[in-house]
């Protein structure tokens, strides 16, 4: 940051909180103190972020504990030489009353906001894991799958055009179009700088060297790309999450609980789909490098691709059932599509409609991957796996089917074509 930046940050009233002025600060807010209970003074304070981004802290009273969570001027990851505005916290706090609204249950409960400080109280989600952490140590959770399509055909449908008038939709864009500087983040690390030599790229060297230098010369590769983020740009079809991976997720076995909208906007809805569909074809790709003997883990894996399987059609019959049953926007009009006549042509429609946004899903899923393989931010279910070689090959059989996904998204008309590859893939033997 530089000195001026520093400057007008202090004057703003924001200050980066440690422990003991977090500890301060909670003590008058009563919706936490409520919820804590006994002296401040008794509080037990950690900081737990593990992300890139903030700083997470979880309180601990007598009576119960809240997590907080404060945006840093800067990218965590990287530190003070990559500014990164407060903001994003302002972002987050909106959408995640937004998806509380659309999703009930489904978010943490906000206890408070402090847009000068960035900083948001929320409920302390216990005994929730990060799922990612869980789906390394080969945990199935049987009730994921009808969390997720919920809130994904809930949060992308009702803020959608066919659910919102015109004019509600525009103030929704309108609301998060200053969220910029995150999509930016997302503009550049996921759909340019894996398919370029850039300074913070990296993989897992020497095994992908060539794998890499094959993706950064790939023509076809390089305009599947760039027609998604192109899409990314310029398609505001809903409220995303923008940052739907595994680690934004926490779970018990039937509890599911999306967390960190931090990089929500408007844009294209298979952003948000593709990104679950990525993280659990990652982790069905790593799971062989995690298992204690050969074949431990098939069961898991199993319901892995089911899983994949099911995050898209629970998510399509949901997103349609609310089509036919809530629409309320302006997006076809329904008297164009009147008596019986009309209402056939109209369904026709609905299958052309998700069948475009299965091949949207597809894409960004691939896009997911590539990004956390050979880009700057990677992911434990690969970066845990203490054999460099075999991480690399679980790494390259995902980049392959990534590939195939983005540059043949033609060839997987149904999920079921894309769990299929990804079957075929997993034996296979890259040349290192
Ligand atoms: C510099 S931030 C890197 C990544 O962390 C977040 O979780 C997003 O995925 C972002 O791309
Ligand atoms: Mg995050």
């Amino acid at each position: 940051m530089t000195a001026v930046q520093v400057r007008q940050q202090a004057s703003s009233g924001y200050r980066i909180l440690r422990e003991a002025d977090l500890r301060d600060y909670l003590a008058g807010v009563p919706a936490v103190t409520a919820g804590l209970g006994g002296a401040p003074q008794s509080w037990i304070i950690s900081e737990v972020g593990d992300g890139n981004l903030n700083f997470v802290f979880i309180v601990r009273g007598t009576t119960g504990g809240v997590a907080v969570k404060q945006a840093l001027p800067y990218v965590r990851l990287v530190g003070e030489s990559w500014p990164l505005p407060l903001s994003r916290a302002h972002y987050e706090h909106l959408a995640l009353t937004h998806q509380a609204r659309l999703a009930p249950g489904l978010v943490p409960a906000v206890l408070h906001h402090d847009e000068t400080l960035a900083l948001t109280a929320m409920e302390l989600l216990e005994p929730h894991i990060i799922m990612r952490k869980g789906l390394v140590a080969g945990t199935i959770y049987p009730d994921f799958v009808g969390h997720v399509a919920t809130f994904l055909a809930r949060t992308l449908f009702f803020s959608s055009d066919l659910a919102l008038p015109a004019a509600a939709k525009k103030e929704g864009i309108a609301a998060f179009a200053g969220n910029h500087a995150l999509c930016k983040i997302t503009e550049d690390l996921i759909f340019t700088d894996p398919y370029r030599l850039a300074e913070q790229n990296r993989w897992t060297s020497p095994w992908l060297d060539a794998t890499a230098a094959d993706i950064r010369a790939d023509l076809d590769l390089h305009v599947a790309i760039s027609r998604l983020k192109l899409k990314f740009l310029s398609s505001a079809e809903a409220l995303i999450h923008g940052d739907l991976h595994t680690g934004s997720i926490m779970v018990t076995e039937h509890e599911t609980k999306v967390i960190d909208p931090e990089f929500a906007f408007y844009g294209p809805m298979g952003f948000d789909i593709g990104a679950v569909i990525a993280n659990l074809l990652m982790a069905y790709f790593a799971s062989v490098g995690h298992e204690r003997e050969p074949g431990a883990r098939a069961a898991f894996e199993a319901w892995l691709l089911t899983t994949v399987e099911q995050v898209w059609i629970e998510f399509a019959r949901k997103f349609g059932e609310l089509w036919r049953e809530a629409a309320a926007g302006d997006a076809y009009p329904t008297a164009l599509f009147e008596g019986q006549a009309g209402a056939a042509r109209l369904e026709i429609e609905r299958q052309a409609y998700m069948a475009r946004l299965f091949q949207d899903t597809i894409g960004f899923a691939a896009a997911k991957i590539i990004r956390r393989i050979l880009g700057l931010a990677h992911n434990i279910d690969f970066e845990l796996i203490e054999d460099a070689k075999l991480r690399a090959t679980c790494e390259a059989r995902s980049l392959r089917l990534a590939r195939m996904m983005m540059v043949e998204t033609g060839s997987f008309p149904t999920i079921g074509a894309v769990t299929d590859a990804a079957r075929r893939i997993r034996d296979w033997q890259p040349e290192f």
